[in-house]
C-alpha cells in the first residue's frame, strides 16, 4: 500500500508544466521585476556617478526618494532570485532541445537566450553577493554589475520580441493554435506557481524589513539588520577599518577652503546654529534607516567660505585612503538646508564608527556619498 501525503496529493513530474504556458506566466512576473531593478539601478547608478550635465540638476528632494528606490532595487532583485529558478526550471528540457541549431535564426534566438540567462545569472548572483559585503571575484563590482545590466535588458527586450507571438496569446488568454496548450490553468499548473509566488513572498518579507522598519522584525535574513551598530544604525565601514584613530583627530580642525578659507575647532563649529533633521541613511546594498541628526548647515559653512549660490562643494574625508573618502555634492545639494555637516546622531555625539567628529548626511542620496570623519569641505 502507498503512503498517503499528509498535504493533498503528491505532485507529479508533468511534461505540461514545462510549456510555453507556464514560461509566459512566470516570465511576466521575472520581466516586471526585471525592469524595477533595471530602472532603480539606473537611476542609482546616476545619483552615485552623475554624468556631467545631470551634477547640478539632481534633485535633493524627497529627501526619502532614495531610500526608496533602492529598497526597491534590493527588493525586486531578491524576488528575482526565486522567479529566475523557477523560469529556467519550466525551461529547462528546451534548453536541451536536439538539434541544438535548426537554422541561422533559431541560431541567433538561442544565442539571445543564453546571453539572458548568463546576464540574468550574473547580476541576481554579484547584486546578492553585494548585499554581504562578499566579493569573491577579481573585477569591481560596481561597472560589471552595472554594464551588465545593459546588457540584461538588451537580451531581454530581444527575448520578448522573439516571443511576442505567445506572450500576447497568454495576454489575450487565447489558446495557441500551434502548441494545442490547454486555454485554462489545471491544478497542477495553479499550484506550481502558487508555490513560486509563496517563495517570493517569503524572501521578500524576510528580507525587506532591512529598509522597511515595520518589517523589521520579520528580517530574517537581510544581511544588515540582525548586528546594528551604535545607536540601533548599522557600520559598514568602522574607525578602525578606516584607519581613523586618537590621534588622527588629535588637534582636528575643519578646514574650509574657498574664496575665503578658514578653520574651525570642534568647539567654534558646536557654537554655530544648530540643526536638527530626521533623515535616512541609505545604503546602496540595500539596508536603510531614519535618524534625527544634528548640525551646522553645509550652506551656512560654504556661505562663510564666500560660495555664490551656484557652489558646489567637496567633502574630504579624514580616511587615509578607500573610495569614499572624497565627495563632491552638486549644487542643490550643496544649498538644500537639510544638508548638514551632523555632529550627533539622535541627541547624542557621533560614535567613532559613524564619524566622529563630523560627518555628512544630505537628503536623497545614497550612503556611499554620506561621508563620514569628515576634515575638510571645499567650495568649488
Ligand atoms: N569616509 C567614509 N565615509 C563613509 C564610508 C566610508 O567607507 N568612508 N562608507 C559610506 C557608506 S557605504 C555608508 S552606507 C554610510 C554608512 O554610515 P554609518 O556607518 O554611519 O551607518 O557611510 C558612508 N560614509
Ligand atoms: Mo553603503
Amino acid at each position: 500500500m502507498r503512503p498517503t501525503p499528509p498535504h493533498g496529493p503528491p505532485i507529479t513530474f508533468r511534461a505540461r508544466l514545462h510549456d510555453a504556458r507556464t514560461a509566459t506566466a512566470l516570465g511576466r512576473w521575472l520581466g516586471l521585476a526585471v525592469v524595477v531593478c533595471f530602472v532603480t539601478g539606473v537611476l542609482s547608478h546616476c545619483l552615485q556617478h552623475p554624468p556631467g550635465p545631470l551634477v547640478d540638476r539632481l534633485p535633493s528632494r524627497p529627501s526619502w526618494g532614495y531610500r526608496f528606490t533602492q529598497g526597491l532595487h534590493v527588493a525586486s532583485g531578491t524576488a528575482a532570485i526565486p522567479l529566475l529558478l523557477a523560469k529556467l526550471w519550466a525551461v529547462y528540457p528546451r534548453l536541451f532541445a536536439w538539434p541544438p541549431v535548426r537554422s541561422v535564426r533559431h541560431a541567433a534566438e538561442r544565442l539571445s537566450v543564453a546571453v539572458l540567462v548568463a546576464a540574468g545569472i550574473f547580476e541576481l548572483a554579484t547584486g546578492l553577493l553585494n548585499t554581504f559585503q562578499w566579493y569573491p571575484w577579481p573585477f569591481s563590482f560596481v561597472p560589471a554589475h552595472y554594464a551588465v545590466a545593459w546588457l540584461l535588458l538588451g537580451a531581454l527586450l530581444l527575448h520578448i520580441a522573439v516571443q511576442w507571438p505567445r506572450i500576447r496569446d497568454h495576454l489575450t488568454r487565447r489558446s495557441p493554435g500551434t502548441l494545442a496548450l490547454p486555454a485554462a490553468d489545471e491544478p497542477d499548473r495553479r499550484r506550481f506557481l502558487a508555490a513560486v509566488a509563496a517563495g517570493v513572498g517569503a524572501v521578500t518579507l524576510t528580507t525587506v524589513g532591512q529598509s522597511v522598519t515595520a518589517l523589521g522584525p520579520l528580517n530574517l535574513f537581510a544581511p544588515r539588520s540582525p548586528a546594528p551598530g551604535p545607536r540601533g544604525l548599522p557600520v559598514n565601514r568602522t574607525a578602525e577599518a578606516a584607519r581613523v584613530t586618537g590621534e588622527t583627530l588629535a588637534d582636528w580642525r575643519l578646514v574650509v577652503a574657498g574664496p575665503r578659507p578658514y578653520t574651525l575647532t570642534l568647539e567654534e563649529l558646536r557654537a554655530l546654529p544648530q540643526h536638527e533633521e530626521t533623515l535616512p541613511l541609505a545604503c546602496v546594498e540595500g539596508w536603510s534607516r531614519s535618524a534625527r541628526w544634528t548640525g551646522v548647515r553645509v550652506r551656512d559653512l560654504l556661505d562663510l567660505a564666500g560660495a555664490g549660490p551656484n557652489a558646489r562643494c567637496r567633502v574630504v574625508s579624514l580616511e587615509a585612503a578607500g573610495a569614499y573618502r572624497v565627495m563632491e555634492m552638486g549644487r542643490r545639494y550643496a544649498r538644500d538646508p537639510l544638508t548638514l555637516l551632523a555632529l550627533r546622531l539622535d541627541g547624542e555625539v557621533l560614535s567613532p564608527d559613524h564619524g566622529y567628529p563630523a560627518r555628512i548626511i544630505a537628503p536623497n542620496r545614497p550612503g556611499v556619498l554620506q561621508t563620514k570623519w569628515v576634515g575638510r569641505l571645499e567650495v568649488v
